[in-house]
């Protein structure tokens, strides 16, 4: 397993749309052991691959307490079954470090993927698991946290982020 680098907003990369898995592999197994690593080893709750510079649709979580229930979502699909919406959650991003928006997300979303031996799964998770699954999910399609704030918060965030990584 390794510890993969994180890139960090505004990093063009970011915006990337990530292609379907095709092969799953023992290289998708690696590449989920080094998601969940890089994940754990930061302190977070959910990582896409297009966030460690990999543009596959492969997205890891674990929002338990004792960061011992990972999950792994390969070709995640998101569709809504309650439209109502749930303000709520702040969020953050490891793209992102140290920003925290509330975003406002359906109240109940189904997700079907599938898993490293490619098998189709479906599943309509509770409460945080649902939001970071629908955040890391958004990164596949090069969509950012921050594009559902103003555009003058969103410069705000990219100089200081640009600063610190001078
Ligand atoms: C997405 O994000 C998420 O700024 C996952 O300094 C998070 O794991 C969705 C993190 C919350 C919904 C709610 C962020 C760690 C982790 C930071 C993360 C930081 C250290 C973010
Ligand atoms: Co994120």
């Amino acid at each position: 397993m390794t510890i993969r680098k994180i890139l960090t907003f505004p990093d063009p990369e970011l915006r990337n749309v990530a292609k379907d898995v095709t092969k799953f592999d023992s290289e998708l197994k690696k590449l989920a052991d080094d998601l969940l690593e890089t994940m754990y080893e930061n302190n977070g709750i959910g990582l896409a691959a297009v966030q460690i510079g990999i543009s596959k649709r492969i997205i890891v979580a674990d929002v338990s307490e004792e960061k011992n229930q990972p999950h792994v979502f390969v070709n995640p699909n998101i569709k809504v079954l309650d439209e109502k919406e749930r303000g709520g959650y702040d969020e953050g991003c490891l793209s992102i470090p140290g920003f925290y928006e509330e975003v406002v997300r359906p109240l109940k979303v189904e997700i079907n993927f599938q898993n490293l031996d490619g098998e189709n799964k479906s599943l309509v998770p509770e409460g945080l698991l649902g939001v970071v699954i629908q955040h890391e999910t958004e990164h596949l399609d090069g969509k950012l946290m921050v594009d559902y704030i103003s555009s003058i918060k969103r410069q705000r965030i990219r100089s200081k982020l640009l600063k610190i990584k001078k």
